[in-house]
């Protein structure tokens, strides 16, 4: 059992080692909105019909006050909400967060699968891999900050992973 878990790991790196030779490095969209600095925001495609999809970004906090990250809403979807997921005996739980995701200054927060995470509801069509999915998101003082979620493959963890469906072309 171990060792069938340790090779699985070894697979990935050499994955990951590879697609890293193979693939330019992406250059990460980098968005600036007063004190926050924006990047890596991406999504998943959504398997056929789904009518929802996370989002995930990472966001650094230059200031030297807090701000908060409230919500939004976008091009393919009119309600998106800051969701929270823990897991607690076994069972993982999603929760909106009705205050916001606070941003303390000189903190680095990283909304990524498993965690913190934007959920986009309603959505008017599907994402497709390779798409890039206009959004704004609202802040309580950086205010409304436009960015655009790269859509990686269903499975991704986040980009540049071997399941980050970064393209070859
Ligand atoms: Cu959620």
């Amino acid at each position: 059992m171990r060792l069938e878990r340790l090779t699985t790991a070894r697979i990935l790196a050499c994955a990951a080692l590879f697609a890293g030779l193979l693939v330019a490095p992406a250059r990460a969209q980098e968005v600036k909105a007063g004190d926050l600095v924006i990047t890596q925001a991406w999504s998943r495609a959504t398997p056929g019909g789904a009518k929802v999809a996370g989002g995930y970004l990472t966001i650094e906090n230059k200031g030297s006050v807090a701000d908060r990250l409230i919500g939004g809403w976008g091009d393919l979807t009119d309600r998106i909400e800051v969701h929270q997921m823990t897991t607690s005996n076994g069972v993982m739980t999603m929760r909106a967060l009705d205050k916001g995701l606070v941003i303390e200054p000189g903190k680095t927060v990283r909304l990524a699968p498993g965690g913190y995470h934007l959920m986009m509801f309603d959505l008017k069509s599907p994402l497709k891999q390779g798409d890039k999915v206009p959004v704004v998101l609202e802040f309580e003082k950086a205010g409304k900050v436009k960015l655009s979620f790269d859509v990686l493959g269903v499975g991704a963890q986040g980009p540049g992973t071997p399941s980050g469906g970064m393209d070859l072309k």
